[in-house]
């Protein structure tokens, strides 16, 4: 074999290992942890706990808008994937941090696939938001293929807004509950519908369209 052709074996060879080496660093930065609410699970209820915030204020997208999910320890993660036993009662808690806007689409204010397509709203039933009067409406927990959706009222703009997640309750927020249904097995993709990537293209790129920040999987299993 002549030194070129070693040199240029050489050279194939490393590029394909960087190549492999960047898809694999890239595929495991691109996959959220899931948070398990299934270990154990007794066919008793399941309390699923949320956060929406304004900025992650970590990572490679500090200012991005996000949800988190609070493992059964307590722990908040920053991922928008959890998983659920099936066939069980979920209760969702969802605490929002963030401001909100007018929506766009005013059917995004209603409350819809829930039990009694109800929610409570720090404690208050409702079952729609003016999204015009008051504070507006920041985001949504919509499970499209459930035809559950829950539009989250905002905090006032105004306010000194939590910027950096994990957020607590001593900053402004909203307290958001509802229970839904968990079907069979299976991935089922959840979403936030308010076009809330500011600075992309009508609001609906970046945090809009990365897992682990504005959607995610909720994992059902048997
Ligand atoms: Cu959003």
């Amino acid at each position: 074999m002549s030194f070129a052709w070693k040199v240029g074996v050489t050279v194939v060879l490393f590029a394909i290992c960087a190549v492999a080496a960047v898809i694999l660093i890239v595929s495991l930065l691109g996959t959220p942890p899931v948070v398990d609410y299934s270990a154990g699970a007794s066919g008793q209820p399941v309390n699923v706990t949320l956060q929406a915030v304004g900025a992650i204020g970590s990572g490679n997208h500090p200012d991005w808008v996000s949800y988190l999910v609070e493992t059964p320890q307590g722990q908040w993660v920053h991922t928008t994937v959890f998983q659920v036993p099936q066939h069980t009662r979920i209760n969702f808690t969802i605490y929002n941090y963030d401001s909100g806007s007018p929506l766009r689409n005013q059917q995004l204010g209603q409350v819809t696939g829930t039990y009694g397509n109800v929610a409570l709203l720090n404690g208050h039933p409702f079952r729609v938001i003016n999204s015009n009067a008051g504070n507006g409406v920041a985001h949504t927990f919509t499970i499209p293929e459930l035809g559950v959706s829950v539009p989250l009222y905002a905090n006032n703009g105004n306010a000194n807004l939590c910027g950096a997640a994990p957020c607590t309750t001593s900053s402004p927020h909203k307290i958001i509950r509802f229970s839904i249904t968990s079907p069979g097995p299976g991935d089922y993709r959840w979403q936030c519908f308010v076009p809330c990537g500011l600075g992309w293209l009508f609001g609906n790129g970046g945090p809009m369209g990365q897992l682990g920040y504005m959607g995610g999987f909720m994992k059902v299993v048997a």
